[in-house]
């Protein structure tokens, strides 16, 4: 006999200026658990407002119909379902499987989007390399640039990884890297999103010297992956892309293009974010991938973060949405 059950969450969060113009001061979203026999496993679902087109409810009526299908013993189309309905089941299938494996990586990359004093107490605490990620385009553009470059000349062992979401014509990204010393660049492990248009950053790119990473570009409407000059690295976030096949085959052929594959956070719940850690550790095992978003939370869920001191709501706390049984 098998079980299927949606636990509804709703906890207290603050997105800060994660979210360029929503300040979300919660999160909705979803557990599934699917259970077989003594088997059982779950998965997160988590339109992210301002990011995904699907709401929490439509995500959550959508995913009802999903596994009213998986207790039937009914094939799951894919490709018609959102991205974060198609990540959660996925991932609950994956895990009853058995196919994801237990250890995460959790070592992440110190998200700064405030105060740069913060980040440098981070990066002491960090074991091995370190790689910051920092959100520029916030602020005026030379002072990003100053600030990276402060950053690359005090930490010499540091690699940055610079985020802009799309927000520099072509004449405010060149003021920044105009900031930044040739001799740092390098250490510039990707920019992400320079400029409004892909065409924009990659010529950015090619005159900087400063490598480049897709994150909403991958998401564009009839986007396909190809090696370019600059491009260095993808920005995968899953809740955003699609179930886990999707996901795999495209950290596949990101691979085999030689580009490094970082998979990184929708500001899931802890839940979610441990498994994105045992993703990110199962497919690009040697990438810091980007999920340092757990402090954007007053509450945890079910699983905690490791480190993380903030309360931990038991997911028997949640409300369920729906569950059924097959016959
Ligand atoms: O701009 O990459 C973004 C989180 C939610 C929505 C958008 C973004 C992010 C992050 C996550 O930056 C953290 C990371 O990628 O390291
Ligand atoms: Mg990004």
């Amino acid at each position: 006999m098998k079980h299927a059950t949606l636990y509804r969450y709703d906890l207290p969060m603050d997105s800060g200026v994660i979210l360029r113009h929503t300040r979300l001061t919660k999160r909705v979203g979803f557990i599934v658990e699917l259970r077989d026999g003594e088997g059982i496993g779950r998965g997160e679902i988590a339109p992210l407002p301002e990011f995904s087109k699907e709401t929490a409810e439509q995500a959550g009526e959508q995913a009802q119909v999903m596994l009213n299908h998986w207790l039937a013993g009914q094939a799951i189309d894919w490709d018609v379902l959102s991205p974060s309905v198609a990540f959660g089941i996925s991932m609950a299938m994956a895990e009853l499987a058995g196919e994801l494996p237990a250890e995460g990586n959790f070592v992440v990359a110190p998200l700064c989007s405030g105060d740069p004093d913060d980040l440098v107490q981070k990066l002491a605490d960090m074991p091995g390399q370190k790689v910051a990620k920092i959100k520029v385009g916030l602020y005026e553009a030379i002072r990003d640039g100053m600030v990276a470059n402060m950053f690359l000349e005090v930490i010499p062992d540091l690699l940055l990884r610079l985020d802009a979401n799309r927000q520099w014509t072509p004449t405010k990204a060149a003021q920044f890297a105009k900031y930044v010393h040739p001799a740092f660049r390098e250490r510039i492990a990707f920019l992400e999103e320079p400029c409004p248009s892909p065409e924009e950053s990659l010529a950015f790119a090619k005159d900087s010297g400063i490598g480049l990473a897709w994150d909403e570009t991958l998401r564009d409407e009839g986007f396909e992956l190809e090696a370019a000059d600059g491009l260095k690295a993808i920005v995968i976030k899953p809740t955003l892309i699609g179930g886990l096949a999707k996901v795999k085959s495209l950290v596949a052929q990101a691979h085999d293009m030689g580009l490094e594959v970082v998979i990184s956070s929708s500001l899931e719940s802890s839940f979610g974010l441990n498994q994105l850690a045992r993703v990110a550790n199962w497919l690009t095992p040697s990438t810091i991938p980007g999920l340092d978003t757990i402090d954007l939370f007053q509450t945890q869920l079910e699983v905690p973060w490791p480190n993380c001191t903030l309360p931990t709501t038991p997911l028997s706390d949640c409300s369920i949405a729906w569950q059924a049984s097959s016959q």
